[in-house]
């Protein structure tokens, strides 16, 4: 659906799914004139009390407890959350009834006047999407930072005060309802295979993602990794926009280099990039790093000003995050590892002796792919959740493998086996819903195990 118009007032909104996305959703119409109804899977009493009250004051009209063609066919048009499958059966009627099914993009995108700087991918998305924000500031421009990462789009409009540069974390789940929405510098980082349980497939996910690019005019540019072989293949597909690659691979890559040195070539200029001393000194950090560099040298920011946003850069938790060194061990934090290429990149940050927790909940993976570097890199491997059967069946014959059946007892099962020099990784390859309320709190129970341990070792010591 390629809508792009503006919300007319008196215009009828109904949105489905009254979450973080869908709130932005709401009070965005409201700012519009429209008249909004709202459809949750919740019934009222479950929605937070914040959001009950929201809907009674405003006498918004509510359908809990599911969706319904009646309510639903009120609207002039649909504004889907991210979460809501775009395939629902209740969604195919709709729009076969010539009615608009739009995600928050497709509707903020008449909207948007200041240059847009989109990122996605299945790993690094919030941290080159931070990283971009930050080498904005250090640039002196006044940025917000936003998408999936936390403030949806839409609460940035309806606030009014405007920025010099918008910076937007994409989902999959974020793109598949896009309309018409066109950023100017369009950044794809990887794919690899993720939310299968949604999209089905690689096509489908790729499709999805690939709507970052769909709309974008010969004076916009893609940004995709040279090293990534699914960007690559689509790479021949982004004829009307200017490409940059980034990586080590490529000949023609702007952004090239390896270990901690990367140059960025724009205009047969060459500007060099070190990562010593910065938070990331990794090659998944190189990566990043080109990437959010090669943007912000395309909005013209200066070399010495990328180096101090570089220098002042810090990674968000959760994120290969180093938690403790204890009796020569380290922990390390990976929850946000969702997926299989994130746990590949993790286990690549370490030349081996690791103790590998995973699990949670399955997101149709094929875990035999990690195969190789598990045998390669890994002493042991805990499973906990709901995916430790399959992902036992996939890895099980090639690594000592152990259950643990909560959190705490998968740390302690890891502290008991590890000796000096080992690390100890957690790095799930599944969502964490099974256990968890998000992969943040999964990381924060991780954590506070780990320094329980550290508690119980002084204790000992102590004795
Ligand atoms: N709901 C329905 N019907 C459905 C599905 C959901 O009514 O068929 C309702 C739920 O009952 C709930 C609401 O919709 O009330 C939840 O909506 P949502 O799942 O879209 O979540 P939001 O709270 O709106 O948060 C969304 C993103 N969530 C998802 O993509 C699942 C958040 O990304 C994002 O930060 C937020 O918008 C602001 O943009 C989270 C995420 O997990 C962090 N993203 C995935 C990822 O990063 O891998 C894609």
């Amino acid at each position: 659906m390629n809508w792009n118009q503006k919300i007319k007032a008196g215009g009828r909104a109904v949105v489905m799914g009254m979450g973080i996305s869908g709130r932005a959703a709401v009070a965005f119409l409201l700012s519009k004139g429209a008249e909004v109804f709202v459809t949750d899977n919740r019934v009222l009493k479950n929605l937070p009390e914040k959001d009950q009250d929201y809907l009674l004051e405003r006498n918004i009209a509510f359908e809990g407890g599911g969706h319904s063609k009646k309510f639903m066919s009120q609207g002039d048009f649909i504004v889907i959350s991210p979460g809501v499958p775009t395939d629902l059966p209740i969604l195919k009627e709709l729009r076969d009834a010539d009615i608009p099914v739009l995600g928050e993009l497709a509707l903020a995108a008449p909207y948007l006047t200041e240059p847009v700087v989109a990122v996605t991918g299945t790993n690094g998305k919030t941290t080159v999407t931070s990283l971009i924000g930050e080498l904005l500031r250090a640039s002196g421009k006044k940025v917000f930072v936003g998408g999936n990462i936390g403030t949806p789009i839409l609460d940035y409009l309806r606030q009014g005060e405007r920025a010099d540069v918008l910076v937007l974390e994409l989902s999959s789940f974020q793109l598949e309802a896009a309309g018409s929405f066109c950023p100017h510098i369009a950044v794809l980082l990887n794919i690899t295979p993720d939310h299968l349980d949604r999209h089905k497939n690689m096509v489908q996910y790729l499709a999805a993602k690939m709507k970052i690019f769909v709309h974008q005019k010969a004076s916009d540019k893609a940004i995709i990794c040279g090293d990534d072989p699914m960007c690559q293949q689509i790479k021949p597909l982004l004829t009307r926009q200017e490409v940059y690659c980034f990586g080590s691979r490529e000949s023609d890559c702007a952004a090239k280099g390896s270990g901690r040195e990367f140059g960025i070539i724009i205009e047969d200029r060459v500007d060099r990039y070190s990562l010593v001393d910065t938070a990331l000194d990794s090659h998944t950090g190189l990566l990043n790093s080109q990437a959010a560099v090669l943007a912000a040298s395309l909005l013209t920011c200066k070399q010495a000003d990328i180096i101090k946003g570089l220098k002042t850069f810090r990674k968000a938790n959760h994120r290969l995050q180093h938690v403790r060194t204890l009796d020569g061990v380290d922990y390390y934090n990976d929850s946000k590892a969702t997926n299989t290429g994130a746990v590949l990149s993790a286990l690549e940050s370490f030349p081996g002796n690791i103790i590998l927790l995973a699990g949670g909940r399955d997101k149709g993976e094929d875990y035999t792919v990690l195969r190789g570097l598990v045998q390669e890199r890994v002493k042991v491997l805990i499973l906990l959740g709901e995916a430790a059967e399959a992902i036992d069946e996939a890895l099980g014959k090639t690594v000592t493998t152990l259950r643990a059946s909560s959190m705490e007892a998968a740390v302690n099962l890891a502290a008991g086996i590890a000796r000096s020099g080992d690390v100890v990784l957690l790095a799930p390859a599944c969502s964490s819903f099974d256990m968890f309320t998000s992969y943040g709190h999964r990381g924060e129970v991780f954590m506070t195990a780990v320094l329980k341990l550290q508690e119980e070792h002084r204790e000992k010591a102590a004795r």
